[in-house]
């Protein structure tokens, strides 16, 4: 063959990146192209130039492919022991699911609202989402039926001021695919749960079958946060279970960044400022991931301190006290808040300014 050495170095490219067959063209390997004259040969370079700059723009484009709405880590070795160190009879999971990597943030929130809180039938925008500092939020806008939502400075801060039902009506969201319209039955009444309008305590709601997204019962969150198997040389503590969601069980610091066990809970100082004011106007959410050192064993961050997390345990059952579970600890609490010892909630409608959640799925 008479190709120059450029032609060829062409062509080696071209089937370097696998694409050379698909490369569409009027030209083909003839003898035809051997008698070609150069001027052809330099016409058929320029064609295969940006044939290829057209194929690696496509690659480029189809490799960055935007992430999920939702970042969710597995979590295998089904089929584990409880945390008996413990004394404790959660964290066995006798099947593989998945869990957010991080809690639900503001711009997910946000989102949600957007989709199917232009009439907010069942509150699941709070006002002080927009005027608690501490945690601010998701700005509210227009009027009943043309409500719109903003986040108020960074959407990867977690979302305050949800209630149990709230978190809810978001998997049931999820479940649906994420639809625009009224809340209803095909977007936050039912789905992973059958809410039917319910907002307030007393009222049996439990995870259906085939749910997609829900929120996470507490051994999943606990098993998420805590677990780590010593055998198989895979690291973690003789019992399998660490006492922080940190990978540790050494007190942790709240410093962010890439240091190790670290988190934002409240120390002699609040983690944001590093200051042991504290000041009405200030912002003591993180960034989901801030602690960058500090995920659990696989990959969550935050399970420890930024907002407590709901999770589905019913702990009180009586007609005036239903209490469902949150685990984790928050900016205003102390490192015991964050242990896997600790285990507290509230009725379930309870919106606050400690506590949030993250979602589950299969
Ligand atoms: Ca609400
Ligand atoms: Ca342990
Ligand atoms: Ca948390």
């Amino acid at each position: 063959m008479n190709q120059t050495p450029l032609l060829r170095r062409t062509l080696a490219f071209a089937l370097s990146l696998g694409v050379f067959f698909s490369i569409p063209g009027p030209w083909s390997f003839t003898p035809a192209l051997e008698a070609a004259s150069s001027s052809a040969s330099a016409r058929l370079i320029r064609s295969l130039k940006a044939q290829i700059a057209t194929l690696k723009k496509q690659l480029a484009a189809a490799k960055a492919t935007p992430p999920p709405f939702i970042e969710m880590v597995k979590v295998g070795n089904r089929g584990n022991v409880t945390d008996a160190g413990n004394g404790s009879v959660l964290g066995a999971v006798r099947y593989d699911y998945q869990i957010g990597k991080y809690e639900v943030t503001l711009a997910q929130y946000a989102a949600f609202l957007n989709a199917v809180a232009k009439t907010d039938s069942f509150g699941l925008f709070n006002p002080n989402m927009e005027t608690i500092a501490n945690v601010a939020g998701i700005d509210q806008s227009g009027s009943p039926g043309n409500f719109n939502y903003a986040v108020i400075g960074t959407g990867s801060r977690p979302v305050a001021f949800v209630s149990w039902f709230d978190a809810a009506r978001f998997c049931n969201w999820l479940h649906n695919g994420r639809p625009t319209g009224l809340q209803t039955g095909s977007t936050t009444e039912a789905g992973a749960y059958s809410l039917n309008g319910a907002t307030i305590e007393n009222f049996d709601v439990w995870r259906n079958p085939g749910a997609k997204y829900w929120i996470p019962s507490e051994d999943e969150w606990y098993k998420a946060a805590y677990h780590q198997p010593s055998g198989g040389g895979l690291g973690g503590p003789s019992d399998d279970y660490w006492l922080y969601p940190t990978g540790s069980d050494a007190i942790p610091g709240n410093l962010s960044g890439t240091a190790a066990n670290q988190a934002n809970f409240s120390t002699t100082v609040l983690s944001v400022t590093q200051s042991n004011q504290y000041g009405m106007d200030v912002n003591y959410l993180a960034d989901r991931g801030s602690y960058s050192g500090s995920a659990s064993y696989y990959g969550t961050y935050d399970q420890g301190g930024n907002l407590w997390e709901w999770n589905e345990v019913v702990i009180e059952r009586a007609v005036d006290d239903y209490v469902r579970g949150f685990r984790g600890g928050s900016w205003d609490n102390l490192e015991t808040t964050l242990r896997s010892t600790f285990r507290t909630g509230d009725v379930p409608e309870t919106e606050t300014p400690f506590v949030g959640f993250r979602v589950a799925g299969p």
